[in-house]
């Protein structure tokens, strides 16, 4: 496990730059997360987790279907697609104490918790592989992903405190403008309007491209994330972005965490992955906890899950959507 001092010379300085760039501009790129030993086990275990996904994804693509036989990944709500597809976030996770750190990383948590909230946790963990794609191919297709924003709808968030949700790319390969690269329109997720996909290529699940008149990269005010393996693209869900055509030699690979308060549900392959790290003993700080939706650190459970419920509406938290005025109190009866 990591061993950052828990508040490094300059890093409160640092931080309140981070937020303030990323209220302006939505997004900031943090650089090295993952470097040196540790980012090799990542890359390693990410290599043997991919393989295995792959003959699925292979054999669906063959077929002309893009779900495995046995729905595993599909039901676990992972994709498989044409031009790329995720990996069942556990089978990367179990592998290497690693991967788990790199969901509750030291580098990453202030920011989280400076943007999402003190009670940030992990709702989707994709772990995705991008193919290259041949130059005609990005002519007439573009990238993966057209240009879109994940959110639209956290009005109330957007002047009045930060923002649902923050997500997280962490790049497992060196990604170059040519690479498979994200891009961005910097202040975007401030705009009333969405952008519009009809006009841009780039893929979008069944869409025409050959109506589309313009590159991706003809997005006015767009800037191309290059980022080396082990550095993270952070964003608000409300940014514009896409994936420009991955034409380079090898696949991209990254870990895409979406991060949201406590209260909101996660998905099953969350659940999953948090039930089988906690019997490995896996989720033994107060961080990792948290994020994998065990138990906020402030102590006090606010927010309880189902499983926890006792039954008496009293003691119900979930439905009421209610939070405490300050985080780790209960909520008066
Ligand atoms: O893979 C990427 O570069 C971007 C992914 C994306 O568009 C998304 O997660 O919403």
């Amino acid at each position: 496990m990591s061993t950052l001092p828990e508040t490094a010379p300059g890093a409160e300085a640092l931080l309140d730059d981070q937020v303030d760039a990323y209220k302006r501009d939505g997004f900031v790129i943090i650089e090295d997360v993952l470097q040196g030993d540790e980012l090799a086990r990542v890359q390693t275990v990410f290599d043997k987790a991919q393989a295995r996904a792959r003959v699925d994804w292979e054999a669906g693509r063959a077929r002309g279907k893009g779900v495995s036989e046995n729905g595993e990944y599909y039901a676990s709500g992972t994709w498989h697609a044409r031009k790329y597809f995720d990996i069942y976030p556990l089978h990367l996770l179990e592998q290497d104490d690693a991967a788990v750190e790199m969901i509750a990383h030291p580098r990453l948590f202030p920011f989280l918790s400076a943007t999402v909230g003190a009670d940030v946790q992990a709702a989707t963990i994709q772990l995705r592989v991008l193919e290259p794609q041949t130059a005609a191919d990005a002519q007439e297709e573009g990238g993966y992903v057209n240009w879109h924003r994940d959110h639209s709808n956290d009005e109330a968030w957007r002047y009045l405190g930060p923002p649902l949700n923050t997500k997280v790319i962490v790049y497992l390969t060196d990604v170059g403008p040519d690479d498979g690269c994200t891009a961005c329109v910097p202040g975007s997720h401030r705009f009333d309007h969405r952008p519009d996909h009809t006009l841009y290529k780039g893929m979008g699940g069944g869409e025409n491209q050959a109506t589309k008149v313009k590159d991706q990269r003809d997005m006015p005010g767009m800037v191309a994330a290059t980022a080396k393996a082990g550095s993270a693209f952070l964003f608000n869900t409300r940014l514009w972005h896409t994936t420009l055509p991955n034409t380079g030699t090898r696949d991209r690979w990254c870990v895409l965490t979406l991060y949201c308060p406590f209260y909101q549900k996660q998905p099953g392959v969350t659940v999953e992955a948090a039930v089988a790290l906690e019997a490995a003993g896996q989720l033994n700080t107060p961080q990792r906890r948290q994020l994998f939706g065990l138990e906020p650190m402030t102590g006090v459970n606010g927010f309880k899950r189902l499983a926890q419920h006792s039954g008496n509406d009293g003691d119900d938290r979930i439905f009421k959507g209610v939070r405490p005025p300050k985080l780790g109190e209960r909520i008066g009866r």
